[in-house]
């Protein structure tokens, strides 16, 4: 059901309002006019609530405006359109971003302030967007921002989960899920477009109609149907500039209810439709790195995916007279595989819907997709049973074997690849009980295929992706990630915006790369004091949160040292504890040295169903519970977990930061991106030679950042060797004490053996390299414990990562990407 009729933000004819008015008069007035009408509360009746939502809908009436002039002029140019397909949008809050990007701050910080309401509280009551795990998802928010910040008409699409990402407690020292429930007020932000609906088919038959003098044509028949309904929400760039659209699906039955099951007495049964429609979009699969593996994930993945390529479809044959120019008019990006099905489901589309032949369908397809991997573990790489896929999509599987067919047929007439070469390349794993290989899928249907650091975009040539690289070599090519500034620098830390700006002009706020000309101020002890003096004052606020959170008390004094992500073995949160408790250790037995003061701050969550990362959750919470209550080392370490993880608790703790830890195994980490908010923040980086630390290095130079352990080389090395961490610990008494302290249950005493398996994993082969790591992190950190003393070095380090790290914005990411894949914006 693909509807004509276009809605008026598609930009039809929408008349053009005069500008509006933005001094804090007009605001208030405003403001208090929506409070009336929409909201129906006096000012004197209205709770902190009800001025969120005023406020709320007096900006977002000029974000209409905008975003209707920006639709229009998408439309009515014909310039290339750029769709980002991505099953997470990790978007926080959207409040204090679009009053920043408008310019709006002070004067609606004023206008709410004439009654007594403080703008800063009011953010706080906004729900955090959490539709995402992590690294990717918010990744694809930070690049919809700069979409528009950088003038580029770029739409988001991805699923409206009526949960999110799950709340984390931490309960006895252990994580605890509980249910998200964001959309529980409602979503000002939101326009559903009833009138934009798609139905979406599941299972059933393919039957070959063979007509008198026409090439035989497949036709899917669904044995199950649902309506996929678009929800837009505006993504405001900066300065209001350009104004984009998220457009996330929902599903919804067909029919509501069944009646006929309803009045033969079944009620149940009527409404089973219903809930098996809607439990498509119900909730986001809780697992990072992880391929989920169930059949709803498959059904959410293909979802979104056709609803998207329905919709692009219609967009461009509303200016087109085919789909034959698709790809000059259209880029879509894949965010990793999770919408890989879309190669498979476009070709249906051009094929079975729109009658295009198999080589020109295959052509556009190319053309049109590019694809972005981000991550080489194994475990992560998606991969479906060939029954399900068939069973759930069997048109798709017969597209997926004529595609596969096709490619290696190239790879052995024009390349002479033997069978192993083939099997490497296949889109079928004839290996465990055979699988969908979605990696393949989506490398094979693009022109352009990206890593997200040099590095890993390097391994990727060398591993996951070898042989393909071999049959199409031109086609791998890197991106590295880089983050807002507007989010991470400009809002979560005000103090230290206007502080760059007193110093060298508001510049850097339209073009980030201009705050290099802060470096020479690591010089100016004057400058490094106010610098320091801004650090402290976001270390207070940081420590404020934790004492009301978790009646800890921690001083603002020491060095806050920090590890905030998801919890992953490879990650290696356990490192750090490990290295937490050696010092621990070293304190009690030297009282008398001079020890720097450190606060060890963790957050992040693990998957429900990742055992040892819940372990590793469980560890920290109960060293922290052991370090904090023990009277010898008041003062000089302390260990916190914060709960509950997410974007909004994120733009407090980076600004707070004197220590970014950054300490994956080489290799393991395709990016990173928290690496980048922590930098551009003043942190120092202690890291590992992995992801974009690479670069980074490169960028802020050898002294101001902190590296320390084994190579990606190097651990593929060991690894060969069949590694184990045994001889390491028999060697290194400050390691092995820490993991007998473990082992014995010192921090555990009402369960002593609840680490064991934790501690026998490092003896036995040490994955992760840990213990082969350990002792260079405990050096480096011993050196940052020197370099603290020395505040001038220190804080001069900290200008210089400030100064340094303005290509790590994604503007400069996007610009490329547009530059080089899509060929899309203002420069193309
Ligand atoms: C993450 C990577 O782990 C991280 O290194 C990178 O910075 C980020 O993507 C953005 O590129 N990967 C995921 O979050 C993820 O879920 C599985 O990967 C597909």
């Amino acid at each position: 059901m693909t509807n004509e009729v276009d809605s008026a933000l598609d930009g039809t004819g929408a008349p053009t309002p005069a500008p509006r008015k933005n001094d804090p008069e007009t605001l208030a007035r405003q403001i208090v006019e929506k409070l009336t009408y929409s909201v129906g509360k006096t000012p004197a009746e209205a709770r902190r609530y009800d001025w969120l939502e005023a406020t709320t809908l007096v900006i977002r009436d000029r974000i209409i405006d905008q975003w209707m002039e920006s639709s229009q002029r998408a439309k009515t140019s014909g310039e290339k359109r750029v769709c980002y397909l991505s099953m997470e949008f990790l978007i926080g809050r959207l409040l204090r971003d679009a009053i920043n990007n408008l310019n709006l701050t002070e004067p609606i910080r004023e206008a709410l302030s004439r009654y007594g309401v403080d703008l800063d509280l009011v953010e706080l009551l906004e729900p955090d967007a959490a539709l995402g795990n992590g690294g990717l998802g918010r990744l694809a928010a930070c690049f919809m921002e700069s979409m528009a910040s950088t003038d580029i008409p770029g739409f988001g699409y991805g699923i409206r989960y009526v949960h999110g990402f799950f709340r984390q407690e931490i309960a006895d020292g252990a994580q605890v899920e509980l249910p998200e429930t964001w959309l529980a007020h409602g979503n000002p932000w939101e326009f559903e477009r009833r009138e934009l609906a798609y139905e979406i088919g599941f299972g059933g038959k393919v039957t070959t109609i063979q007509e008198p003098g026409r090439p035989a044509r497949q036709v899917w028949r669904p044995a199950e149907r649902v309506l996929a309904v678009a929800y837009d929400t505006p993504i405001v760039g900066w300065r209001g500039r350009r104004v984009n659209t998220l457009r996330l699906w929902s599903a919804q039955p067909l029919d509501p209810i069944l009646l006929d099951a309803f009045n033969s007495g079944d009620h149940i049964g009527a409404l089973v439709e219903s809930n098996k429609a809607e439990a498509i979009t119900r909730i986001l699969y809780p697992a990072d790195s992880h391929q989920a593996g169930q059949e709803l994930r498959l059904r959410q993945e293909y979802f979104f995916s056709s609803a998207s390529l329905q919709d692009i479809i219609r967009r461009h044959l509303h200016a087109n007279e085919n789909l034959s120019n698709l790809a000059d008019k259209f880029s879509i990006q894949l965010n990793d595989t999770h919408p890989a099905v879309s190669v498979a489901e476009l070709m249906r589309l051009l094929i079975d819907v729109h009658g295009h032949e198999w080589a020109e369908a295959w052509e556009i397809t190319r053309n049109t997709f590019s694809y972005t991997n981000h991550t080489l573990l194994p475990e992560a790489l998606e991969h479906w049973p060939i029954h399900l896929f068939e069973r759930l999509l069997p048109r798709q599987m017969q597209i997926i074997y004529a595609i596969n067919a096709g490619v290696i047929r190239e790879a052995a007439q024009e390349k002479g690849f033997d069978d192993s070469k083939i099997a490497a390349i296949s889109l079928i794993d004839e290996g465990n009980g055979r699988r969908v290989r979605m990696g393949q899928l989506a490398f094979v249907g693009s022109h352009a295929v990206n890593g997200v650091s040099a590095l890993h975009t390097e391994l990727m040539k060398e591993t996951v992706f070898h042989h393909l690289h071999l049959l199409y070599p031109d086609r791998i090519e890197n991106k590295t990630n880089g983050v807002t500034p507007r989010r991470w620098l400009m809002q979560a830390n005000p103090g230290l915006t206007d502080l760059v700006t007193d110093a060298i002009g508001p510049a850097f706020l339209d073009d980030i790369e201009k705050i290099a000309d802060l470096d020479p101020l690591a010089d100016d002890a004057a400058f490094r004091e106010r610098f320091a003096a801004v650090k402290r004052r976001n270390k207070e606020q940081l420590a404020n949160l934790i004492g009301e959170r978790m009646a800890t008390q921690v001083d603002p004094g020491a060095i806050f040292d920090i590890q905030v992500k998801r919890i992953h073995e490879y990650k290696r949160q356990f490192l750090n504890i490990i290295e937490a408790i050696a010092l621990y250790d070293q304190i009690r037995s030297h009282p008398e040295r001079d020890w720097t003061p450190r606060v060890k701050i963790f957050a992040g969550k693990a998957a429900p169903s990742y055992a040892q990362a819940k372990q590793i959750i469980h560890l920290a919470n109960d060293v922290a519970r052991t370090i904090n209550s023990d009277p010898a080392v008041r003062d000089l370490l302390k260990v916190v977990f914060i709960p509950n993880y997410n974007v909004s608790l994120a733009e407090i703790i980076m600004p707070a930061a004197d220590l970014s830890e950054q300490i994956s195994t080489a290799g393991l980490e395709a990016s990173g991106t928290g690496n980048m908010k922590f930098a551009m923040n003043g942190a120092l980086t202690i890291g590992t030679l992995d992801g974009a630390n690479v670069e980074m290095l490169e960028h802020v130079g050898e002294d101001n950042i902190f590296i320390f352990g084994l190579t990606a080389e190097e651990v593929a090395q060991r690894r060969r060797e069949a590694h184990s961490g045994r001889s390491i610990i028999a060697e290194l008494p400050l390691l092995r004490e820490a993991l007998d302290a473990i082992s014995s249950g010192v921090f555990s005493p009402e369960d002593p053996a609840r680490y064991h398996d934790l501690v026998s994993n490092l003896y036995n082969n040490d994955w992760w390299m840990t213990c082969a790591d350990f002792q260079a992190y405990w050096d480096t950190q011993r050196r940052l414990d020197a370099l603290w003393q020395d505040q001038d070095e220190w804080q001069a380090k900290a200008v210089h990562n400030t100064a340094r790290m303005g290509w790590f914005s994604s503007d400069r990411s996007i610009r490329e990407y547009a530059r080089d894949i899509w060929k899309a914006g203002p420069d193309a």
